[in-house]
């Protein structure tokens, strides 16, 4: 089994995240998937709305920019590119492209991806791991999955996705560990400015406090 640099294997799948020991957001009787931004009009994507489109499962390991891998994660749900060309495309612009795309989640968190990144064939909005319905500790009710990209691209408890013509203002621009705009696990893309290698040691010694955290909040 080949990781990509820097990362190491974990046994499981920790539930991980900025949540740190905070519970998971509830998950609402009828969730729904709001689509904002440079569109014409918003839209309320239905789990409905999502049955509707074809469905794709896609095995595969997951990669924390802290260091940690999970492995032989199987995902099912939609492909965010099938989304993007059905639901998305018809209420743009086509003179101002789309470059950028925000994820939102039920709890505030937020990720920020270039749209050719998430338009990659295994990218998914996913509802079900491991052939049971995702729980609480890795994103109910949907989760956005880009395996190529590190973990804090992949936007749990996903109720927003905001579509842009330019690249949305920076939240954490003088966070010592500003994370890098692509976030490519080959690239070993974790620093926005320091190099993958060199942050290495240290976001390491963030993984045993942050898991121990968020076990706490578990509610799985
Ligand atoms: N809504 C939300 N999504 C999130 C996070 C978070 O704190 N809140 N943390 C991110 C980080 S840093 C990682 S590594 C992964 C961890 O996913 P897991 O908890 O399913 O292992 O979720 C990502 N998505
Ligand atoms: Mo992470």
């Amino acid at each position: 089994m080949t990781l990509p640099p820097g990362q190491r294997a974990v046994d499981g799948f920790p539930r991980f995240g900025t949540h740190l020991h905070h519970p998971p957001p509830a998950v609402p009787a009828d969730p729904v998937i709001e689509i904002g931004g440079a569109v014409s009009e918003n839209a309320t994507l239905t789990l409905a709305d999502l049955a509707e489109l074809p469905r794709r499962e896609l095995t595969a390991d997951f990669h924390c920019v802290a260091g940690w891998s999970a492995t032989g994660l199987l995902w099912e749900g939609i492909s965010f590119e099938t989304l993007y060309r059905k639901r998305v495309e018809p209420l743009l612009d086509p003179r101002a492209p789309i470059t950028h795309v925000v994820f939102e989640g039920l709890d505030g968190f937020r990720s920020i991806v270039v749209l050719e990144d998430v338009l990659a064939d295994d990218v998914l909005i996913a509802d079900r791991l491991d052939g049971r319905p995702l729980n609480s500790d890795h994103g109910a009710p949907l989760r956005l999955v880009s395996p190529s990209q590190y973990g804090f691209i992949n936007t749990k408890h996903l109720c927003r996705i905001e579509f842009h013509t330019s690249e949305p203002p920076i939240p954490d621009r003088w966070s010592p560990i500003v994370s890098h705009p692509r976030a490519r696990v080959w690239h070993e893309e974790r620093h926005r400015y320091v190099p993958g290698r060199l942050v290495r040691p240290i976001y390491r010694m963030l993984i045993a406090p942050i898991r121990r955290l968020s076990a706490r909040g578990s509610r799985a």
